[in-house]
């Protein structure tokens, strides 16, 4: 173990124990398994708004394309933890920038930014997952609905903590120290992106999209996202990338029908 490493996983141990000692409930990071009891909040409709599920039937679809000479992968170097480079046969490259070979970018968190106000939709009653493997989040961006439950799994024989900086709900910090230990947290508040970073293993990072509805999606290795069961209507999509900011466009769908939206981000 490098200085360095040892420093950071003073660090976090240290937080570990003032979190241990500080009465009161159990906390996450001295739990070995901290499945969260409490039953998911259903969303409310506000007063006068209009409780729906997702059953409308208009689908808004489209791609991300990228233009452009996308950046050189950089490498991420794991030798600090042996316990991390180990898992790699073959060099890991970050995943900040990820042009996939159809020229599209992968990524890319899709949203309905406007068009649903005054709707209210419940948490699924599914969860969403944040796995810690090889030292890498699995996946790298995700998204949540509000009050939807997110697993957070390490499946590493090394210590991970995982910092959340949710400014609209309340930040985390949780420490997940041996293989195979599992938390489970959720976010009551949209916002566009919650990150999350672990301080031991400085090139870690997850971005975690929460919004207040179910109309979202991840772009993948190609590039393309559908948005189905949509209400007609007209709705403001956005485009966001972690490099790259965020994009809008307008969009009219009616029912039964599918419209499509083409983002276009360019190099820098
Ligand atoms: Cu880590």
């Amino acid at each position: 173990m490098t200085s360095r490493l040892r420093a950071r996983v003073t660090l976090v141990v240290g937080l570990v124990v003032a979190i241990g000692c500080g009465g009161g409930k159990p906390q996450d990071a001295s739990a070995k398994s901290n499945s969260d009891a409490r039953p998911i909040q259903l969303a409310q409709a506000p007063e006068g708004g209009e409780a729906v599920q997702p059953t409308g039937s208009a689908t808004v679809s489209g791609t991300v394309k990228f233009s452009g000479t996308a950046p050189s992968a950089e490498r991420v170097k794991m030798d600090a933890d042996p316990q991390c480079a180990m898992q790699h046969k073959e060099a890991v490259n970050k995943p900040e920038v990820v042009v996939n070979a159809n020229g599209t970018l992968k990524h890319v968190f899709i949203y309905v930014k406007q068009g649903l106000e005054g709707k209210t939709f419940a948490a699924p009653t599914s969860s969403g997952s944040l796995n810690q493997h090889g030292c890498m989040y699995e996946p790298h961006v995700l998204g949540l609905q509000v009050g939807q439950r997110l697993d957070i799994v390490n499946s590493d024989s090394t210590l991970h903590n995982v910092n959340c900086k949710a400014t609209k709900s309340k930040p985390f910090n949780l420490a997940q120290p041996t293989k195979g230990m599992k938390s489970s947290k959720q976010f009551t508040a949209p916002e566009i992106m919650v990150k999350c970073v672990c301080n031991v293993h400085p090139w870690m990072a997850a971005y975690v999209g929460v919004v207040a509805h179910p109309y979202f999606a991840v772009t993948g290795d190609e590039g393309s996202f559908s948005l189905a069961g949509l209400p007609a209507g007209t709705y403001t999509v956005a485009a966001w990338h972690e490099k790259y900011g965020e994009q809008t466009q307008d969009v009219t769908v009616a029912d039964g029908a599918v419209s499509s939206v083409a983002f276009e981000f360019k190099a820098q």
